[in-house]
């Protein structure tokens, strides 16, 4: 259920504030050290932000997305590696258990999820399936009322702190695509379950990706979500909601880079003037403007569509691809405009426009959401 108006506002209040007075002035300490300090984390979970999507009943704040989206422009406000650290048990690590799990698995789960005390993980990407993800090989084999999961996967968010995997497994050996796939929960604890070094990588330093390795883990029955065979489904309907809430993160960003510009061009000065007085900087200004409002828009409207119950596998799709590849053409054009300083790292600029590459790529690239698009076009055709 929808939050009263005055609760929304009250909450983005409260993460506005605390974007600005807290984790701004972290942002360069977190790049370098490639860590989000522990206060920060439990002051983000005594807010609720690891359950803003989680039901009410178990403990979370129980947005709907049009609230989540509102919240995550806020978080965009800031470096993306904060909003990553509660972004999977928000999203593409809780999400297959609420929408598909049962009473039990709720009931045992959820409640650790949304307070942040179990940390959620998405195994779906395998180094020989990542677009493909109906490709995936690991395997879960049936043995005496216990699954065996073999396998790994591959560039695994939070996988250095999670406790529980949502883990995409082969149980049908004789299907080759999505269909002989199942979803499950996987503890961290279980015997056999081991994870990789965080990989090294462009940007957004703090948030972690990881191998995770799965050598004859035994799971019970019960950790598994859905009918087994519907797990690329539960994928997907996951990845629908998580490219949205992706977007919305990319908007959030943009609207930080263009504030920054505005700001830099009003105070830096050539030619005897601001250089905000120039028309080739106002050109590259209201480009990035116009662009950022029409993602926000988009955005806004797919969240809402989403609440009123209708499918938005199209246009969290579009929502994603549009507002990713923005948020790029976004961060190149405040390198521009900041000039030497923006490729320097005082300002902060080179490191946006690294944090934000990654956002074209992870939870489908550009390209797949093109797909995803079209597909969904021709199917509809007609209707
Ligand atoms: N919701 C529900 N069901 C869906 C769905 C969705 N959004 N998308 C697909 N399905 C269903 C299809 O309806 C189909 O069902 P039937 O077999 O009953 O007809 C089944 O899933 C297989 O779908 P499809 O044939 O489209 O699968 P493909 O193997 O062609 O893959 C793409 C489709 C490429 C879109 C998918 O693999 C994908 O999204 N890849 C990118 C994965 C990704 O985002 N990875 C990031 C890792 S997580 S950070």
């Amino acid at each position: 259920m929808a939050l009263d108006l005055d609760t929304r506002e009250q909450l983005l209040d409260t993460v506005r504030r605390f974007v600005t007075e807290r984790l701004r002035p972290l942002e360069a300490q977190v790049a370098e050290q490639d860590e989000v300090p522990e206060d920060v984390l439990g002051e983000m979970r005594a807010m609720g932000l690891y359950g803003i999507s989680i039901p009410a009943e178990y403990g979370g704040l129980d947005l709907n997305m049009e609230e989540e989206v509102l919240l995550i422009f806020e978080m965009g406000h800031t470096s993306p590696a904060f909003r990553s650290a509660f972004g999977t048990n928000v999203g593409i690590g809780s999400q297959g258990l609420v929408m598909h799990g049962n009473a039990e698995q709720k009931a045992k789960w959820l409640p650790g999820i949304a307070s942040g005390d179990f940390i959620t993980s998405f195994a779906l990407t395998e180094p020989e399936a990542g677009s493909d993800s109906g490709s995936v090989q690991t395997r879960a084999d049936l043995d005496g009322g216990e699954y065996v999961l073999n396998g790994a996967k591959r560039f695994i968010t939070n996988a250095d702190k999670a406790h529980l995997f949502t883990v995409m497994a082969r149980t049908d050996q004789s299907k080759k695509g999505g269909s002989g796939v199942s979803a499950f929960v996987v503890e961290r604890d279980r015997p056999g379950v081991s994870v990789g070094k965080p990989e090294k990588k462009m940007g957004q330093q703090g948030a972690k990706i990881c191998e995770v390795y799965f050598d004859n883990v035994r799971v019970p029955a019960f950790n598994r979500i859905g009918e087994e065979g519907q797990g690329f489904k539960v994928a997907m309907q996951v990845l629908d909601r998580g490219r949205l809430h992706i977007s919305a993160m990319c908007v959030g960003v943009a609207e930080r880079l263009i504030d920054d510009c505005v700001a830099y061009a009003a105070e830096r000065k050539q030619f005897g003037q601001p250089i905000g007085s120039f028309q080739l900087i106002q050109g590259m200004l209201a480009d990035m403007k116009t662009e950022c409002l029409a993602a926000r828009a988009l955005a806004l409207e797919t969240a809402r569509k989403r609440d009123e119950g209708k499918n938005i596998s199209l246009e969290a799709a579009a929502s994603k691809y549009f507002a990713s590849e923005m948020v790029g053409r976004v961060a190149d054009k405040a390198v521009q405009i900041f000039g030497g300083a923006g490729y320097v790292t005082d300002h902060g600029i080179e490191r946006f426009y690294r944090d934000v590459r990654i956002f074209r790529i992870y939870e489908g690239t550009s390209q797949i959401q093109q797909v995803v698009i079209a597909r969904e076009m021709q199917k509809n055709a007609g209707k």
